[in-house]
């Protein structure tokens, strides 16, 4: 196998797994939480940054107040109605920790890959996701077919979704992407979680300097850092501020940063930044299917 073959064939898969968490939403339709439901949606890592992006898509829909949460920081005194704990694995420890610890387990709902798993075990109910299940220690296709499930959950049609997928796996990369040294990510609304996560890829498929913030963060300090060396990738531009959030390109060049305004949904616009981060660890001589110093799963 080549280096990145194994991320490469995920990362491909990615429409045809979405297409299928559509049925899997439909036949879940009663396992995840319904409209109105003060949910808590919490992960680690690439979960977690799932976790964040599904929580402003729920309340934007109007399904009920959501909040995100690393698995580590939960707060357990609050009284949510549903807590969904996302990990592909499992069996990442902070993950069972948690589940151990709410007292009522019949508020809990487990996504994940794999059905057999210590999380699987411990919740009351399950959402299973085999066939987006990975080989990589970098997430690709089970963090965006779990949201592509989410999304079906809140009542979209993921097909044209899985459509813009397609079109991400062919569209050209951002020209000369080896030759950054430092990236931004920002995103506005589901799209700042993502955000997140395009962030994470580049750090762990190629070690980069990566950051991420919702867009009108970016202003607030952070600017200030970019530069000739700089990639500012957004991912997403609507919400309230939307025409402030429109200007920045613009004030993001001055400083002499290339700026990439993603031409499709946010989702499908991660398959690129996937594609990238794979791009670039070939380019600096790493191979993204062995990360450096990370694990499959953290556990403790
Ligand atoms: C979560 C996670 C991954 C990360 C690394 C360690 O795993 O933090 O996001 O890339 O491989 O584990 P999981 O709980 O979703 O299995």
């Amino acid at each position: 196998m080549t280096p990145g073959e194994a991320t490469q064939r995920e990362v491909a898969s990615q429409p045809d797994c979405w297409r299928r968490a559509g049925a899997v939403a439909a036949e879940h339709a009663t396992v995840l939480p319904p409209a109105g439901a003060r949910v808590a949606v919490v992960g680690c890592g690439t979960s977690f940054h799932v976790a964040q992006s599904h929580a402003a898509a729920r309340e934007a829909a109007g399904r009920g107040e959501t909040d995100a949460f690393p698995a580590s920081e939960f707060p357990t005194g609050r009284p949510y109605d549903a807590v969904v704990a996302i990990s592909r694995s499992g069996t990442t420890t902070e993950v069972l920790r948690l589940l151990e610890r709410l007292d009522d387990r019949r508020r809990t709902v487990a996504v994940v890959a794999d059905p057999d798993s210590p999380a699987a075990a411990l919740a009351a109910a399950v959402v299973a996701l085999p066939f987006a299940d990975e080989a990589s220690v970098v997430q690709t296709r089970f963090a965006t077919t779990v949201l592509a499930l989410l999304r079906a959950h809140l009542g979209e049609d993921v097909a044209p979704l899985a459509a813009q997928a397609d079109e991400a796996l062919a569209a050209p990369l951002p020209a000369r992407v080896e030759a950054f040294r430092h990236f931004v990510f920002l995103g506005t609304g589901a799209a700042a979680g993502l955000a997140g996560e395009a962030a994470l890829k580049l750090r762990e498929a190629a070690g980069a300097w990566c950051e991420a913030y919702p867009a009108m963060e970016y202003r607030h300090g952070p600017l200030s850092a970019a530069g000739p060396e700089t990639l500012v990738w957004m991912l997403g531009a609507g919400g309230p501020y939307a025409d402030a959030v429109a200007a920045l390109p613009g004030e993001i060049e001055a400083t002499g940063a290339t700026v990439v305004v993603g031409a499709r949904d946010p989702l499908a616009e991660l398959v690129l930044v996937q594609r990238a981060a794979i791009a670039l660890a070939l380019a600096r001589g790493l191979d993204p299917d062995a990360p450096r110093h990370l694990s499959r799963s953290v556990v403790l």
